[in-house]
């Protein structure tokens, strides 16, 4: 049964037995509900190691529209369970708290976007997938960190374009396209909280270490990377390379995936402006917890719904992502 306080939460605040293992009993609830988890490489190591499948926004969005699963229980923020179920209408879908929501999805609500793009006519919306399905409803095409380039210089150099919500990555995409695409001006609160000046101070104490930082970070930063990237960009790329110490520029859950893939090699996480020392978190995506997790395939709660209307506006941008980048090999 869910509770009213449960709901008035957005979570579910029962507490686990101690005799409870909650890492066999989530595997065991996965099989019985044929449930399969996907979390985001933003989540907390141990969310990471019990998923079924661990991956960035584009791949989490591939695979949820493939899945045989009934259930899909996204470990991520919101929007990326609204990305399954726009995909996965029949399935049922679950984020373990809805709280977990997105900064850059929240710096571009849906109703000012729309007038946005309505006083700008004939200009082409591409939206970055961190934003709420309503925003994807008044959108053309979705792009990830991982396929964004890509997706915009598919379209003819003089297209005009609207780029949202995340103005670092737009202001980095017009600088390596050379478009000048019309930017919204949001940003993600983690990224935004990098600064050149620790990231110079990590760099003189690892000389022999590379600056790996994410697109969503300000042009000051990215001055100071040696690489550019998605996640899955910079995962590869730390794999691949010849160098066995990186400066890691984004939020800091990556670390565990990059040190389970190069169990040999070092990665050091930069601290938000103004800490002497630590990791920069998103708080929204520590929200889920393995005892979340549990209870929401216990009780299969709390789901994500979007409403019908949005949800047949919204699945036309996600498909051209995904249709663009299954043509171009992405
Ligand atoms: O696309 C994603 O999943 C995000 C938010 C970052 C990245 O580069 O993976």
């Amino acid at each position: 049964m869910i509770k009213k306080e449960w709901v008035d939460n957005g979570f579910i605040n029962e507490p686990v037995g101690k005799e409870v293992n909650l890492k066999s009993e989530i595997r065991k609830l996965c099989e019985e509900k044929q449930a399969v988890i996907m979390a985001h490489y933003y989540t907390e190591g141990v969310i990471q190691d019990i998923a079924d499948f661990v991956g960035d926004s584009l791949a989490l969005a591939q695979k949820a529209a493939k899945t045989k699963a009934r259930i899909i229980v996204m470990c991520g923020v919101h929007f990326m369970g609204e990305t399954a179920k726009i995909l996965c209408p029949d399935k049922k879908v679950l984020v373990p708290d809805l709280n977990a929501t997105c900064s850059l999805a929240e710096s571009c609500p849906a109703e000012d976007f729309a007038r946005f793009v309505h006083e700008h006519p004939g200009y082409t919306v591409i939206s970055y997938v961190n934003t709420t399905a309503a925003t994807k409803a008044v959108t053309d095409v979705v792009v990830t960190s991982s396929n964004a380039r890509q997706i915009v210089e598919s379209f003819p150099k003089d297209e005009k374009i609207i780029f949202g919500p995340d103005r670092n990555l737009g202001s980095y995409i017009n600088s390596i396209t050379g478009r000048d695409m019309l930017l919204w001006d949001g940003a993600c609160h983690v990224h935004e909280r990098f600064s050149a000046g620790k990231i110079l101070e990590l760099k003189k104490a690892f000389p022999e270490a590379k600056v790996l930082a994410h697109p969503e970070c300000k042009d000051t930063v990215l001055k100071v990377a040696d690489v550019i990237g998605s996640t899955a960009a910079l995962l590869k790329y730390a794999a691949q390379s010849e160098t066995t110490a990186f400066i890691v520029v984004t939020e800091s859950g990556i670390l565990h995936e990059m040190q389970k893939t190069c169990p040999d090699k070092k990665f050091i996480p930069v601290p938000p402006e103004g800490n002497a020392c630590g990791c920069n978190e998103c708080n929204y995506m520590r929200l889920i917890t393995l005892e979340k997790l549990y209870n929401t395939l216990k009780y299969e709660w709390p789901e994500i719904t979007v409403p019908q209307e949005v949800a047949e506006k919204a699945v036309r941008p996600i498909h051209s992502m995904l249709d663009i980048s299954e043509k171009l090999g992405l």
